[in-house]
């Protein structure tokens, strides 16, 4: 096994100077079958097109926009000196099963964020609520397999059973977030790494219809006291995944999502706090799973340069006033799929160090 001095892995924050990143394929992706944790999560003018065309593939044309988008946002990243590392291509419309249920296919390879965690040179295999994503890890074998060969350390948590009793089939959508219950409950651990935000030694992260209170806590005793995991209270009425809610832009600035967030912990006091202006986005541009505030789903390449959506001006006008430097890139056509920047991205290596920020 070869090993480096210098750690091939290592990721502590948000905006530590960006050197390795893995962007996501949307190429092979599948639409999954129509379920309770969608119901929970979807906009709800997507509902008949996921229950008429669950374990398809995705239309063709959306998948080659998508990839215009991808091409676009891996050719700023390299030119702006970022090592790019992409899953394989794998064709998710196939059917399988464990012991408990089955599905006609899985979903895609789109968005790294979700599925892995890193902490400085430790992975992490994330275990997902949905179904329909329990293969997705198989599109990241080959660059797992290559980082441990270079000196990464590797884990996977507990593979979750996902069985009929963990799902609350009776979900209800909630008036008002207060009213709001989670579609999965706490019978084994479940998170999805987009719940989870990093800033040196303090993790922020979101109870969410994927991600419930014992994965934190397995991922509490997996880390132990090098960190200190901060639930926040998010008012959202379909939460998962935190990235277009709070995102930590430099030491002593963030910026959040005002209708979600209107409580921050009393540890932020001396920081800048921005509020993310409203999106651009039009009302008739397809989304599935998720809103049109993933125009604050953006990545810090350092704590100046931000990659964001082309179209969204509100975000780019703020991000200069704030004193950022925005490297715009069109992303539309693959917001559509369920994410920006920041979901379609896994940090792998920024240089820096652990430290307290607090
Ligand atoms: O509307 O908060 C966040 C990103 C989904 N991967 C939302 C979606």
């Amino acid at each position: 096994m070869t090993q480096t001095n210098s750690p091939i892995v290592s990721v502590y924050t948000e905006w530590d100077p960006l050197e390795e990143v893995i962007v996501g394929v949307v190429s092979g992706g599948a639409v999954p079958e129509w379920h309770v944790t969608l119901q929970a999560t979807m906009p709800e003018d997507q509902w008949q097109f996921y229950q008429q065309n669950g374990g398809k593939p995705f239309d063709p044309e959306k998948i080659r926009l998508a990839n215009q988008d991808l091409a676009e946002f891996v050719h700023i990243l390299e030119s702006e000196g970022v090592t790019v590392k992409r899953p394989d291509e794998i064709n998710f419309a196939r059917p399988y099963q464990t012991m408990d249920w089955q599905v006609p296919s899985g979903l895609y390879a789109a968005m790294p964020r979700d599925i892995l965690l890193v902490f400085g040179d430790l992975l992490i295999e994330c275990p997902l609520a949905w179904r329909s994503r329990y293969y997705e890890i198989n599109a990241y074998r080959n660059l797992l397999k290559d980082y441990f060969r270079r000196g990464a350390r590797w884990v996977a948590a507990p593979r979750p059973e996902l069985k009929d009793e963990f799902y609350n089939y009776d979900y209800q959508e909630p008036a008002s977030p207060a009213e709001l219950k989670y579609v999965i409950n706490d019978l084994e651990p479940t998170f999805d790494a987009a719940d989870f935000i990093r800033c040196g030694r303090d993790i922020f992260c979101q109870r969410s219809h994927v991600t419930n209170d014992m994965g934190i806590e397995w991922l509490r005793r997996l880390l132990g006291d090098t960190y200190t995991i901060h639930v926040l209270e998010v008012e959202d009425t379909h939460p998962m995944h935190i990235d277009a809610t709070f995102m930590p832009l430099a030491p002593g600035k963030l910026l959040i999502n005002q209708e979600r967030l209107k409580k921050l912990p009393p540890m932020f006091k001396d920081w800048d706090v921005f509020t993310a202006p409203r999106p651009c986005m039009s009302d008739r541009h397809t989304l599935y799973m998720t809103s049109k505030w993933i125009n604050m789903n953006i990545i810090m390449l350092d704590t100046e340069r931000v990659v964001v959506e082309r179209q969204e001006e509100s975000i780019i006008q703020a991000f200069k006033d704030w004193g950022f430097k925005p490297i715009p890139c069109s992303f539309q056509n693959f917001n559509t799929f369920g994410g920006s920047f920041h979901c379609a991205t896994l940090d792998v290596r920024r240089r820096g160090e652990l430290t307290s920020y607090f």
